[in-house]
């Protein structure tokens, strides 16, 4: 009894210290250890011009990004979270300390934070030629040429940076929401993956998924997005399938196939069957070389397999983009996927019930009680 009380003495007092610190985090401009910068409110408000409306260059699921100065002349990226999922003070610098300290050419650098009164704002370097989803993806496709070198090259640098995450940082960290939009592309292409660590400051729901933004759960291993089981290779899988976007240079989100709506994996792993691969490529493409390309599709479908230990580690998949192994393609098993039975505008749909795929993950899947509302609640 006497321990138990002791313990929760030291519990109460430790917990003092640690807001009595942050509270000072939040008001003056000072280091929390680990690199990450504690800003003012009135700093950012100051850089971003009052948030203003010229400055926003994007919105996301977890809320509000702009494009900043600071006095010293460094651009930045002001990401104003929403607040409704709000965290304490010290649970919001604690997640956020644990993501301070990575730092990788193919990762986006979080430079700083605030937590001043409500506000919880990430501030991160400012990554000049945006996402890849508006250079592949967007209106601004045409201008943007997105050559064969170009494209492979972002693939391996996703692949780097994701394998940095998943196997060279201690303790590692799933990104759980790998999608186009949170690939940005730096000077001369490098790529660079944003909001790694973030989906855990929103920890009571699983993610808030790409549904809001981008109409579709296609990037979600189906593991994750049914039962919630979340490792490294749920993020394998979403690698696969932003492979897929960026060679057939379709969004998984609204790719409409010979006038049918249908799952970028499911119309690719027909085209595997058939042996009619190359079909994929995007249109824009005029030359690549083809033996390469295939073995980047191929790839991608090793990475999407509905069984989750069959997937590649991000260290084997770098080395198979880089032609280090060969594929044994007897080993390649049929991808996994679900369907979006919410059918919102671009969701996948069921159209080709008899594909082996469908079959196999049908199988998998229809056991499961869950729906895709209650895994989704944004
Ligand atoms: N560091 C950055 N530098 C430059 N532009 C950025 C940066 N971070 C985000 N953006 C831009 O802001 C847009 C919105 O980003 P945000 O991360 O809020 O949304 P998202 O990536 O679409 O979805 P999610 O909330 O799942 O990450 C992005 O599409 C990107 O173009
Ligand atoms: C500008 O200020 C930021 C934040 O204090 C700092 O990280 C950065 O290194 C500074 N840049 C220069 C060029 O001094
Ligand atoms: C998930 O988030 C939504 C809105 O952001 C909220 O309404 C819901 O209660 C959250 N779910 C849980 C389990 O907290
Ligand atoms: C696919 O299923 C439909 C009916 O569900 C059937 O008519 C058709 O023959 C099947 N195709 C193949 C290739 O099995
Ligand atoms: C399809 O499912 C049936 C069971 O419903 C199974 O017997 C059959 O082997 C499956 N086919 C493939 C190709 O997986
Ligand atoms: C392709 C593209 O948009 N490239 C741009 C990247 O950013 C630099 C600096 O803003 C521009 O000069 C490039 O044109
Ligand atoms: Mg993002």
């Amino acid at each position: 009894m006497q321990m138990v009380w002791e313990r929760l003495v030291v519990c109460v007092f430790v917990r003092r210290v640690w807001s009595f610190r942050s509270s000072c985090y939040a008001l003056l401009s000072e280091s929390v250890p680990g690199n990450v910068k504690i800003f003012r409110y009135n700093e950012l408000k100051f850089a971003t011009d009052n948030f203003h409306e010229s400055n926003k260059v994007g919105r996301g699921g977890f809320g509000t990004v702009y494009k900043g100065i600071l006095s010293n002349g460094t651009q930045i990226a002001v990401k104003v979270l929403s607040t409704e999922s709000k965290q304490g003070t010290n649970e919001f610098l604690t997640e956020i300390q644990a993501v301070s300290n990575v730092k990788h050419p193919n990762l986006v650098e979080l430079i700083g934070c605030c937590a001043q009164g409500n506000n919880r704002i990430l501030v991160y370097e400012y990554v000049e030629n945006n996402s890849l989803d508006g250079a592949l993806l967007g209106s601004k496709k045409k201008t943007i040429n997105l050559d064969w070198d170009k494209r492979s090259t972002i693939c391996m640098d996703t692949a780097r940076g994701l394998a940095f995450l998943h196997e060279e940082l201690e303790p590692h960290i799933v990104h759980r929401d790998i999608k186009a939009s949170n690939i940005l592309l730096g000077k001369d292409f490098i790529a660079k993956i944003g909001d790694f660590g973030l989906a855990k400051l929103f920890p009571e729901n699983i993610t808030h998924i790409s549904t809001r933004v981008a109409g579709t759960t296609g990037y979600l291993a189906p593991e994750y997005a049914l039962r919630g089981q979340l490792t490294k290779k749920a993020d394998v899988y979403s690698f696969g399938i932003l492979t897929l976007e960026i060679i057939s240079g379709r969004s998984v989100a609204t790719a409409t196939w010979g006038g049918m709506k249908r799952f970028l994996l499911e119309w690719t792993w027909q085209l595997y069957e058939e042996g009619k691969l190359l079909e994929l490529v995007d249109p824009e493409l005029e030359e690549f070389p083809e033996e390469e390309v295939l073995r980047y599709i191929k790839i991608a479908l090793f990475c999407t397999q509905a069984a989750a230990g069959r997937r590649p580690t991000m260290t084997q998949v770098m080395d198979m983009l880089s032609r280090h192994v060969r594929l044994n393609e007897k080993e390649l098993t049929p991808p996994g996927f679900f369907e979006d039975s919410v059918g919102s505008s671009g969701a996948p749909s069921s159209s080709s019930k008899n594909l082996t795929s469908t079959n196999y993950t049908s199988q998998m899947y229809s056991s499961s009680q869950i729906s895709i509302t209650e895994v989704i609640p944004r």
